[in-house]
């Protein structure tokens, strides 16, 4: 291990975002203003203290423009318009000037990997083979007869690839005689940014809402957006109706040029304002430090998605699997090791499109606020810029859905349609399959109070509210010190205090403990000011160190520790209420450290460098 990044210890970050905290805001599902039981723009506006007293910095709203809604707005119709769903454009103005008047900043969700078939651009495109626009999209002609036969389940498809919510990539055109690509639904065709004027107009765009004071963008599957233009076949796995085209589209030829593009045109005009997170399915390690290393300026940090599969047997989530501690922790390793010296990890549990991490990574049921508080914890002290997802803060859970007429997701509800119509499966084996991943888990609306709809809506929720809203709810944790919302504040809190966190170097302890997780922090540094407070000697070199402890599991456990000598150490953290805590503020318990079922620990210490 290097010696430890020295740096003052209470010296600013070197960019801002590295000790920021952001808060995804899924709008649908956030807060109803109008009773029309989907959330919109006002009623984000109505919590804008409640984000403020939570400490996050940056709120990262999904998509609010103009929208068919086929995917819940990832399918866009017009880039620079609020549909009327979620409200207006002054309104977004309105909530963008309420964000900024706290101190926190908008994160906007770009969607430019595909647009919705209703955009003029495709309605354009469509409009005849040598329409000027015709070439925005990927339009090919049917495979020949001699060629079909090449793959299964699709029929003159131009390749056998499969749309990422079933059934194929592509959809015929009858008015043209063509078929054009589409990874997720029929209604959101891709863009071919092969094309220079898609680029120019893209960057305008996104130079427009820069304009409108937006601080930075998340960007929807942005390493899908450099494809193989030869569109070859990709491998068809056993059970699979269509084939892979993952290795034709994913981290492409052109990606860092576009990306390296984009930042010259759109983001080297606000520098080091800005927020940028590449949304990246597929991304490797070695992919993303060239993506976030700053010195290549393409983005800040990118969502990977590793972690978020580990549960999933040969990735794919209707096959789930016991997640096991110890491959989280090789992954997350793997994933700070990688990323420590060059770049900048992003951190989450959990998103509108993955399950509750309370109830995948936790334990939703008799330890669920001490499991929700020991994620919070964990999470938060790796390096690099965490994201809390909206209700995450509160320990909401995932939803037991009892008939696919339950369910809202195009993911479910085409895959529920595949399986049982052309793989055979039954209702009841697609249902059961569906429970523990399935993205409507995540997009229940948030639990405000234990009122009817939980003080969503007042009028039909566009999707059922939790029933267990009656006990997990902001109402009930606001003023409540114990509570996971006030644990998160106090975590953040952290973060924002201490630089150990946010620039300390990692170490991964017991790699191979089954219920254990341990790490520390590590920063050299003079004091300067105290970072903790303490007046020392003039230049006096310290290393401030943390030992971050969770167990994830129901028993007690013992941390055997080769560096005894943090038996002294200062408790600084913990998710066991005061009371529970005699050693709470004092030294933790001598000896080997003792775990307590879901117990997060804390411990910081300084000695001499
Ligand atoms: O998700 C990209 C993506 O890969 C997801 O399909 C994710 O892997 C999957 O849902 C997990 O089951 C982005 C958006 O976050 C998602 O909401 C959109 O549906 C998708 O792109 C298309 O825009």
């Amino acid at each position: 291990m290097t010696s430890p990044q020295s740096t003052a210890l209470s010296a600013p970050a070197r960019d801002w975002f590295q000790r920021a905290v952001v808060y995804q805001i899924y709008p649908r599902s956030f807060a109803d203003s109008d009773g029309d039981g989907i959330g919109d723009l006002r009623g984000i506006i109505s919590k804008l203290d409640y984000l403020q007293r939570l400490g996050v910095d940056v709120v990262w709203l999904s998509p609010i423009y103009t929208s068919p809604q086929d995917d819940n707005g990832y399918d866009i119709s017009d880039y620079r318009n609020v549909d009327p769903l979620f409200g207006t454009l002054e309104d977004l103005r309105e909530l963008t000037d309420g964000l900024h008047a706290r101190g926190m900043k908008l994160v906007m969700d770009l969607v430019v990997n595909h647009t919705s078939d209703e955009h003029p651009w495709f309605m354009e495109s469509r409009s005849s083979r040598d329409n000027p626009k015709r070439n925005w999209y990927w339009w090919r002609p049917p495979r020949d007869a001699a060629a079909r036969s090449a793959h299964r389940g699709a029929d003159a498809e131009p390749n056998n690839w499969g749309s990422a919510f079933s059934g194929p990539a592509w959809e015929f055109d009858q008015a043209t005689g063509e078929y054009y690509l589409h990874i997720f639904s029929k209604k959101q065709p891709d863009l071919n940014w092969e094309n220079p004027e898609v680029r120019a107009a893209v960057y305008e765009m996104m130079n427009w809402w820069l304009d409108r004071g937006v601080d930075g963008f998340r960007m929807d599957v942005i390493n899908f957006i450099s494809k193989d233009t030869a569109l070859p076949d990709g491998p068809v796995a056993d059970g699979k109706l269509f084939g892979d085209g993952t290795p034709y589209y994913i981290d492409g030829p052109r990606m860092h040029e576009f990306l390296q593009e984009m930042h010259r045109e759109v983001f080297a005009k606000r520098p080091g304002e800005l927020l940028t997170v590449g949304e990246m399915p597929g991304v490797t390690v070695e992919e993303a430090i060239l993506y976030t290393d700053p010195a290549r300026a393409e983005v800040d940090m990118v969502f990977q998605f590793e972690h978020v599969a580990l549960d999933q047997e040969d990735g794919d989530k209707w096959r789930p699997k016991k997640l096991l501690l110890t491959e989280l922790k090789q992954t997350l390793g793997r994933w700070q090791e990688g990323l420590a010296e060059r770049g900048w990890n992003s951190l989450y549990w959990g998103n509108h499109d993955q399950a509750r991490a309370v109830s995948r990574f936790g334990d939703d049921g008799k330890y669920r606020e001490l499991s929700a508080k020991m994620l919070a914890g964990i999470l938060h002290l790796h390096r690099g810029t965490p994201y809390v997802y909206q209700g995450e803060e509160l320990g909401m859970t995932n939803m037991t859905f009892g008939a696919i007429s339950d369910y809202r997701d195009i993911e479910v509800l085409n895959h529920h349609r595949e399986a049982t119509s052309h793989l055979g499966h039954t209702d009841a084996e697609v249902l059961a399959a569906l429970a523990p991943l399935n993205r409507d888990n995540a997009r229940t609306p948030v639990q405000w109070d234990a009122s009817r709809h939980a003080g969503f809506t007042t009028g039909a929720p566009w999707i059922a509210v939790n029933p267990n809203a009656n006990h997990i709810n902001a109402a009930a944790q606001m003023d409540d010190p114990d509570s996971v919302y006030n644990f998160y504040r106090k975590v953040i809190a952290l973060r924002h205090a201490e630089p150990v966190v946010s620039h300390g170097d990692f170490t991964m302890l017991l790699p191979d403990d089954p219920h254990v997780y341990a790490f520390t922090r590590a920063l050299a540094g003079s004091p300067g000011d105290g970072a903790n407070g303490a007046e020392m000697p003039d230049r006096e070199m310290l290393v401030l160190e943390m030992l971050v402890l969770g167990n994830f599991s129901g028993e007690e456990r013992n941390v055997e520790l080769k560096d005894e000598t943090w038996a002294g150490a200062e408790l600084v953290l913990g998710n066991y209420a005061s009371a529970d805590h005699p050693s709470d503020g004092g030294a933790a318990a001598a000896g080997p450290l003792r775990l307590r079922p879901w117990e997060l620990k804390v411990l910081r210490r300084s000695r001499r460098a």
